[in-house]
């Protein structure tokens, strides 16, 4: 059995002072960087959007942040600019250790977002994260990070679906909470068979 610990989106920009603060957001890279020696593998995702990122509220005339919007691949919610390739909010936490195993990065194509690190939100197009775990014999995952409600929530199901063995630790996760999607990310988790610990 070999364990990684997954650290969801652990970026400026969903941390206070960042573009898509997520309240607490910074609280959690301590006991982050103190569960990796826990792990045989340790894996980092990074939010990376093109400047012109079709899940800006900016590049749509008629909406703002936080919006909804029917895309070609399904509903999406549109964010403030945020995570854009190359630039201070899309780094790491400074405070966060980096030397993981894998950086994958997500939400670099301009006209889809990707919440899950497995799957882009059309939910068929991979992002090629189950093809290293699975080459690596990784069964058994560990969530951490931003946001609980959105990546950390898309991710954790896409996981289980997949077959792997998934734990979220609520405690190192901080959360969004738009419109009560904290405790219906907390029901789909469940209900896809994830270990809330
Ligand atoms: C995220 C909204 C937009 C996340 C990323 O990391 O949860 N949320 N992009
Ligand atoms: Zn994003």
């Amino acid at each position: 059995m070999t364990h990684a610990l997954l650290v969801i989106d652990v970026q400026n920009d969903f941390c206070p002072g960042g573009a898509l603060a997520v309240p607490g957001g910074d609280e959690i890279v301590a006991p982050i960087n103190a569960m990796m020696e826990d792990f045989d593998a340790v894996i980092l995702t990074q939010d990376w959007h093109p400047a012109d990122h079709s899940s800006f509220a900016s590049r749509h005339d008629d909406k703002n942040p936080f919006d909804m919007k029917d895309m070609h691949y399904g509903p999406q919610v549109l964010w403030p600019d945020h995570c854009v390739q190359g630039t201070e909010g899309a780094n790491f936490h400074p405070d966060l250790n980096t030397h993981a195993d894998l950086v994958i990065r997500k939400g670099f194509r301009e006209g889809i977002d990707s919440y899950s690190a497995f799957f882009e939100n059309d939910q068929t197009t991979p992002t090629g994260l189950e093809g290293y775990l699975r080459t690596r014999g990784i069964t058994k995952l560990t969530l951490v990070g931003l946001a609980t409600d959105f990546c950390v929530h898309f991710s954790a199901v896409d996981a289980a679906r997949l077959g792997f063995e998934v734990t979220v630790r609520m405690d190192a996760c901080r959360a969004i909470d738009l419109d009560e999607s904290l405790a219906a990310a907390e029901t789909a988790m469940r209900d896809a068979g994830v270990t809330l610990s």
